[in-house]
């Protein structure tokens, strides 16, 4: 007799190619309207199913675990960031848990760059001008930004991303600095031409600019705190395509709003997908890009998120360890 076919629930939409590699394989539960699913849905999500597939939006918390079935052996999240599950939860109840490292490393640089360029060189406010029929011609003091090349930048999270948006600064002729739990490889170091900062605020007070590419984790949140933002340079201007919740986001808000630091590039928010009407009152003003969470959204990156998930759920059913499982020590 053929194996029953494991009950997989996907909260929100995914590409095309990938639901239909899933339902071929698995007994899949999806989500047609892409709605984010209530806390209800996914109380009922986590009786019924072997497999729960969420993605950043949906927040599984210890209240959801405990009502998960026995059945229930398997969270593999769309994506690469966990902060969305209480993931000490979920391995005590035993429900492994995966995520989707590496697929979205070059996009989210990418967008890091990108953020840097907007805010230093007014990208966002000029492509307005012309739109508004507001442009009358090319003046020499006229939306001046700030040069990139020979900038300073200070990295904080010098893993995969951290890595990949500081090759990219290299090749703008930025110079790279970084904090990191541990410093990397010599090798890495090298080929950066990268300095290693053991005081995060030694490096702030020093830096041009200042991108945040660290998980959030209990040991992040706010780490760049009202106290530490105060060494940053009038001149700086900060980035954060991480997680909005490692930056003390009220703090900078003030900061930006009192001129004591330049400008922000921000793709991700404290309260997502909500976001404070001041710092929506100073991209009016043109002194912040704010982006909504958009870092890995690309057409390849998410197929290549759904890929791995589906290799996930199906190593895990075929009773072998998943490649992405997450562990306490990585929280
Ligand atoms: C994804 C992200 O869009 O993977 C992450 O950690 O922040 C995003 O780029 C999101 O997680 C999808 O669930």
């Amino acid at each position: 007799m053929a194996k029953k076919k494991p009950l997989v629930v996907v909260t929100r939409r995914l590409p095309d190619l990938v639901e239909t590699r899933m339902r071929e394989l698995f007994d899949t539960r999806l989500n047609e309207t892409d709605k984010p699913m209530s806390q209800a849905e996914l109380a009922e999500a986590m009786r019924t199913a072997d497999v729960l597939v969420p993605t950043v939006t949906d927040r599984i918390d210890a209240g959801l675990i405990a009502q998960a079935g026995d059945q229930m052996k398997l969270i593999a999240n769309f994506g690469n960031g966990v902060d969305n599950i209480d993931v000490t939860s979920a391995l005590r109840r035993g429900i492994t848990v995966t995520n989707t490292p590496g697929v979205l490393t070059e996009d989210t640089a990418d967008m890091t760059l990108a953020l840097i360029l907007a805010v230093a060189r007014r990208i966002v406010e000029g492509a307005h001008v012309i739109p508004a029929d507001d442009w009358t011609g090319w003046s020499p003091t006229w939306m001046l930004g700030s040069r990139i090349t020979g900038k300073r930048l200070g990295i904080v999270g010098m893993g995969r991303i951290g890595q990949a948006v500081a090759r990219r600064a290299k090749a703008f002729g930025m110079s790279i600095h970084y904090h990191n739990r541990r410093r990397v490889a010599a090798e890495i170091e090298e080929s950066l031409e990268a300095t290693y900062w053991d005081s995060l605020d030694q490096m702030l007070a020093r830096m041009d600019i200042v991108s945040v590419n660290c998980p959030h984790t209990p040991a992040t949140y706010h780490l760049l705190s009202a106290r530490r933002l105060k060494y940053l340079q009038p001149s700086a201007i900060i980035i954060n395509t991480a997680r909005g919740e490692v930056i003390d986001e009220n703090a900078l808000t003030r900061m930006l709003e009192a001129g004591e630091v330049a400008g922000a590039g921000l793709d991700v928010y404290e309260s997502e997908p909500s976001v404070s009407p001041k710092l929506v009152k100073l991209a009016k003003a043109g002194k912040v890009t704010l982006l909504p969470h958009m870092g890995s959204a690309t057409r390849e990156g998410r197929i290549d998120m759904g890929e791995k998930v589906i290799i996930n759920v199906k190593t895990f059913m075929d009773g072998h360890r998943p490649p992405d499982r997450v562990l306490p020590s990585m929280l």
